[in-house]
């Protein structure tokens, strides 16, 4: 199945949250970082890049370039605190989130039932609500797509990669967009009359190879839309579940056994794609009157498989007492083992077992 991968980046971060606490910034070159003429620039804002005053560059440059620059200190706590408030909106929507640096990450969205164009507009909706700040959206199948996607109208930014627009959206692009080639490899290829990626893809694999050793490979397939690295999370996944609003309140077992049903089956997909096994399941139903339930039940073994899963959701369901329309439902699975942590170990034991020659 095609995947739906999203990269996201804060606009001029540091900057923008400089002129989102003091709006008098708005509008003007904000230029954030070390102030003493030995100092680097950390960002600047839109306006001062006009100027041609980039990340990295020497402060002292910098006042030269934009003389009525508005040279501010970091502040890193509090772009750490923003950082928290933006990341929250990305895990609402899944686990599957890598983040790169404070102001940049991957999301997996495969599994959110939304498309991910409307995916990619909550995201900054939500960005702009909750922070006062604009986000750029990258949407592809995959890392090198999305990220391509979302550098591509910064900022503010949102950007859709689909699999019929490869190659030829990518033939014209400068070689330094693509991830892997540094500005010396860049000039080393300008000077053999290779600028854009189309020229690079005149070049065979094996001059690739010699040219990047053995990233030519990636760099080979990226210009051609093939990129297989996966989104990995860092934050490790605590539960998996799935809830739903009902169209109408339902006092109906029945309709609430089919609900967890499907829930069982999505859930044990999920628990299987990402190697895990749970041992409590929970049900959460919302009643008309707005109050929320939980009930739980941990049981003897791990498990990944759907039949279960329902059968134990079935036992819990029918200990709850209905005594008003149940507005939502929503069934978790938490308390997980790693099966591949467990295959290991089980690997282990006949490795264990056989260098002793007890089998
Ligand atoms: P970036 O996302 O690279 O830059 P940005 O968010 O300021 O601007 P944009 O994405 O719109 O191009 O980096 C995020 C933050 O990391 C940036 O606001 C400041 C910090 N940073 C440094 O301190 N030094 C650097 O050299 C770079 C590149 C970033
Ligand atoms: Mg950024």
């Amino acid at each position: 199945m095609e995947r739906k991968i999203i990269h996201v980046d804060m606009d001029a971060f540091f900057a923008a949250v400089e002129q989102r606490d003091n709006p008098k910034l708005k509008g003007k070159p904000v230029i954030v970082g070390g102030r003493s003429d030995r100092g680097v620039v950390a960002t600047c804002s839109y306006e001062a890049r006009k100027y041609g005053v980039h990340s990295a560059m020497p402060t002292f440059i910098a006042k030269q370039k934009c003389p009525n620059g508005i040279f501010l200190p970091t502040r890193h706590k509090r772009y750490k605190e923003v950082s928290r408030e933006i990341f929250e909106i990305f895990y609402e929507l899944t686990d599957l989130v890598e983040p790169l640096s404070i102001d940049e990450a991957y999301l997996d969205v495969t599994e959110v039932k939304e498309n991910a164009l409307d995916i990619a507009w909550h995201i900054k909706r939500e960005v702009m609500k909750r922070s006062g700040l604009t986000i750029s959206v990258g949407i592809s199948y995959n890392k090198f797509l999305a990220k391509l996607a979302s550098d591509w109208n910064k900022p503010n930014g949102i950007k859709i990669i689909t699999q019929n627009m490869v190659p030829d959206i990518l033939r014209p692009l400068s070689i330094s967009k693509v991830y892997g080639i540094g500005k010396k490899s860049a000039n080393k290829l300008n000077k053999i009359g290779i600028f854009t990626i189309d020229d690079l893809m005149k070049l065979p694999k094996q001059y690739l190879i010699d040219f990047f050793g053995k990233y030519g490979i990636e760099i080979y397939d990226r210009i051609r839309g093939i990129d297989t690295r996966e989104v990995k999370p860092s934050r490790e996944i605590k539960s998996i579940g799935r809830e739903t609003t009902l169209k109408e309140d339902t006092m109906d077992r029945e309709i609430l056994k089919k609900f967890l049903l499907d829930f069982s089956k999505d859930i044990s997909g999920s628990l299987n794609k990402r190697n895990l096994s749970a041992k409590t399941i929970t049900i959460k139903i919302k009643t008309s009157s707005f109050e929320t339930h939980t009930k739980s039940k941990t049981i003897l073994q791990y498990t990944d498989s759907a039949e279960e899963i329902f059968h134990v959701a079935l036992d819990i369901l029918n200990q709850i007492e209905i005594g008003e329309g149940i507005r939502l439902i929503g069934l978790t699975t938490s308390n997980f083992s790693d099966s591949e942590l467990e295959q290991l170990t089980f690997f282990n034991y006949i490795a264990f077992n056989y260098m002793h020659n007890i089998i």
